[in-house]
């Protein structure tokens, strides 16, 4: 699938990341060959179905119209948004909430590369259910869901996959929830949902549906495995599988929706090699959350003293935030030599780790704190990372 840049972690289906954080945040826009792929079914190529394929659109709210859209024809005759959003897995980071807590997770251990901004090009879900007769009053909105679901392939956990969000979010008038045909200005390509898949700006991937083929409008969230069963930041009682079936933490823990507000140091750089008791590190990284980033933070003191850098990239509401800044460290030269015994080799070298941490627009913060959860999901601790200096 052109995905050769990728480090594989599973083949069939096919779930894969890249590798270097610094070749990834190195693209504002992240090419299609650094896109990591996230499946719980085989990629099914549609191109021979293009013609014919359409996608339901029903539900129980009085005075819609159901109806059965031609994707060629919703595509001529619906007007085209273009929107640049990052999709992001709710398991980016998942290896280190593990590393960081020591308490095993389940699921596969992704670094911190499932995250891809890309410029979508699609239809608003808003101008087609005004057209199937959804009202425009939010009143009227209130309480219903936009169930998503894609029934071209069985999923390891369910029959077919599935999502819902709250029909108000797709149908606000300032929002860009779409049904996408395009990304980065290209035709999707089969891993990436073609012929339609769903994008919602703000919002954790597994809402995202692929190959997408039936709208439903329902009272209730998705009854699909993915946003019932899976997907939860579980309370750190619900320690077992067993555990979290037996007691219902699955019934009694709301479905992840909307992105938190997180922050990943992509490299951190020595950028003085003069001065021996004092070093500049430059520090790059990307930060997210459901609303644009307003600042970002690093530390070199294990977050005694914070220092803010720049925003280097934002592009409209929904994209991720690059950012890069400064830091000046101290070094004990005296206690270096000390502890190599005088021998320089490597040894005159220590290690200075730098933290992250995000704030957005709407007035949340990084919730560094973030706990353990079982499946391992939105973990959102400060970002680290460190070099030799
Ligand atoms: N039909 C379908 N849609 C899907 C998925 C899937 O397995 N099947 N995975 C979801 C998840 S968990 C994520 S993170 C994104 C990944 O999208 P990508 O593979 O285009 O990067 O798609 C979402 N949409
Ligand atoms: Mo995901």
């Amino acid at each position: 699938m052109g995905k050769t840049s990728l480090r594989v972690l599973g083949q069939t289906p096919l779930n894969a990341e890249p590798p270097c954080l610094v070749e990834l945040t190195k693209h504002a826009i992240t090419p299609l060959h650094l896109a990591y792929a996230r499946n719980h079914s085989v990629i099914k190529d549609l191109a021979s179905e293009f013609d014919s394929y359409t996608v339901k659109l029903d539900g129980e709210m009085e005075g819609m119209e159901e109806k059965v859209l031609n994707v060629k024809d919703m595509i001529a005759s619906f007007p085209k948004k273009v929107v640049v959003a990052a999709l992001i897995c709710a398991g980016n980071r998942r290896a280190k909430m593990q590393e960081n807590t020591g308490k095993e997770v389940r699921g596969i251990k992704w670094s911190e590369g499932t995250i891809a901004n890309a410029r979508w090009g699609g239809v608003l879900l808003r101008d087609i259910l005004i057209s199937a007769g959804i009202p425009e009053q939010v009143d009227a909105q209130k309480g219903f869901h936009v169930c998503f679901a894609s029934n071209v392939a069985p999923c390891e956990d369910d029959t077919s996959y599935g999502g819902s969000i709250p029909l108000e979010e797709v149908m606000a008038e300032d929002g860009a929830a779409m049904l996408a045909y395009e990304m980065n200005d290209e035709p999707l390509t089969p891993d990436h949902g073609f012929p339609l898949r769903v994008v919602v700006p703000g919002y954790f991937g597994m809402r995202w549906v692929k190959w997408v083929d039936r709208i439903t409008i329902s009272r209730n969230e998705s009854p699909n495995f993915y946003q019932q069963r899976d997907y939860k930041m579980l309370p750190e009682c619900a320690s077992t599988p067993e555990k979290a079936i037996q007691e219902d933490w699955w019934g009694r823990t709301p479905a992840m929706q909307r992105l938190n507000c997180n922050s990943v140091v992509a490299h951190v750089q020595c950028l003085t090699l003069t001065c021996p008791d004092q070093k500049t590190l430059k520090v790059t990284g990307y930060a997210y959350s459901h609303s644009p980033i307003s600042r970002v933070e690093i530390s070199a003191d294990g977050g005694e003293t914070w220092h803010e850098v720049r925003i280097t990239y934002q592009e409209g509401s929904w994209s991720w935030s690059l950012w890069e800044g400064e830091v000046v460290v101290d070094i004990d030269v005296d206690a270096l030599e000390w502890a190599g015994h005088g021998q320089r080799n490597g040894r005159s070298k220590t290690k200075v780790t730098v933290i992250s941490r995000a704030f957005d627009k709407s007035g949340g913060a990084q919730d560094t704190d973030c706990r353990w959860n079982l499946r391992g999901v939105g973990f959102c601790g400060v970002g680290v990372g460190s070099v030799e200096v």
